[in-house]
């Protein structure tokens, strides 16, 4: 696996014509080396792959990345990957445009003095997973739902945004979680009109729609959740309003298959909330990819030009926001394939009533 993901970073130093590039990104250093360590670098060129990094790090970097030669650096790092490359004869080298800050990028400039540096992106060669990758989602996916399980037999009135949230975490630990996917977000009443609304010590009522959006991180890989369940029996217009988007995140799901673009799929689903009266409430996009990024390519949205392709993974996830009343949203990871998706969350839609 590790082998297929270097070739590809090979196809980009010729395609772009350098001699190594320098990654940075903890998450993109995860995936092409396989170290996990909160600082390192790979030096990655024509006939080299390094990993420098420091003390703390030595014998865990040398058992995760056996592709790599490991090298110890002291406080500057730059200066001794600047004299390896002096020495590889390495004159061109690619540097993550979208990670590298202002002023780390003084420092190498200071450093490689007689190299030639270039911005490149890595984060492209991330958005088809493999088959390890999948095992990994699937499995921080099945967290997730167990965890929604758990949840939905503590709701009632009276416990607050906070205790849901609590609980969602401690079950997903429970379960086999790292840590939560982001800030759990637990909107309950008129604060579910706010998409991102992170729990806090609001009461649950009788009859408020709770909306949570939550997930998982196993070994890496987040997942991606969002259900809407009603503490008590839910009246007409909450029905109404849950129904289109059910309707339109079941639309969204069936529009996703390879080859269409991400703006496509979006108007499909995004059509359905529309022409029910409420396309100015659905203020977000359809969704995004997941993997070692909780957000990331693809995205599905009016602006996304992204093609799908077997293997990416995508949230579907429309929403509707009434402010002053409350909101609904309905969000599941998928698998993109060549003759449509995988639904790989398995939560059950049905408006849940919690009686
Ligand atoms: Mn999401």
């Amino acid at each position: 696996m590790m082998q297929r993901r270097l070739a590809n970073i090979h196809k980009l130093i010729a395609e772009y014509d350098l001699d190594a590039i320098i990654v940075t990104k903890p998450e993109n250093r995860r995936y092409f080396s396989g170290f996990t360590g909160s600082a390192g670098l790979l030096l990655i060129g024509k006939k080299t792959q390094m990993l420098f990094t420091d003390f703390r790090y030595i014998e865990q970097a040398k058992a995760q990345a056996p592709e790599y030669k490991i090298v110890r650096h002291g406080t500057a790092v730059f200066d001794i990957v600047a004299d390896t490359a002096k020495k590889l004869d390495i004159t061109r080298i690619g540097f993550e445009s979208d990670f590298v800050t202002w002023d780390i990028y003084q420092m190498v400039k200071e450093s490689f003095k007689s190299v030639e540096l270039r911005p490149i992106k890595l984060d492209a060669l991330r958005r088809k997973k493999d088959k390890d990758e999948l095992k990994l989602l699937r499995k921080a996916v099945e967290i997730a739902d167990a965890a929604f399980n758990q949840v939905i037999t503590i709701i009632k009135p009276g416990i607050t945004e906070l205790e849901i949230a609590l609980e969602l975490e401690y079950q997903m630990r429970k379960f086999g979680s790292e840590k939560p996917a982001f800030d759990t977000i637990v909107a309950s009443g008129d604060r579910g009109a706010m998409p991102h609304g992170q729990a806090s010590d609001r009461v649950i009522e009788a009859g408020d729609f709770i909306t949570m959006d939550f997930g998982a991180v196993y070994r890496g890989y987040h997942s991606d959740i969002t259900r809407t369940v009603v503490a008590g029996k839910a009246n007409d217009k909450q029905r109404e309003i849950y129904n289109i988007v059910l309707n339109s995140q079941l639309a969204g799901i069936k529009a996703v298959v390879a080859g269409k673009t991400g703006k496509e799929v979006d108007a499909v689903a995004r059509r359905i909330i529309t022409d029910a009266g409420y396309g100015d409430y659905f203020g977000h996009g359809l969704g995004h990819g997941v993997g070692l990024y909780i957000h990331e390519e693809p995205r599905l949205s009016p602006a996304s030009d992204s093609i799908l392709s077997t293997g990416m993974v995508v949230s579907v996830e429309p929403g509707i926001y009434l402010p002053g009343w409350g909101g609904v949203r309905i969000e599941d990871l998928v698998v993109v394939s060549d003759t449509g998706c995988e639904i790989l969350t398995a939560s059950k839609k049905k408006l849940i009533e919690l009686i």
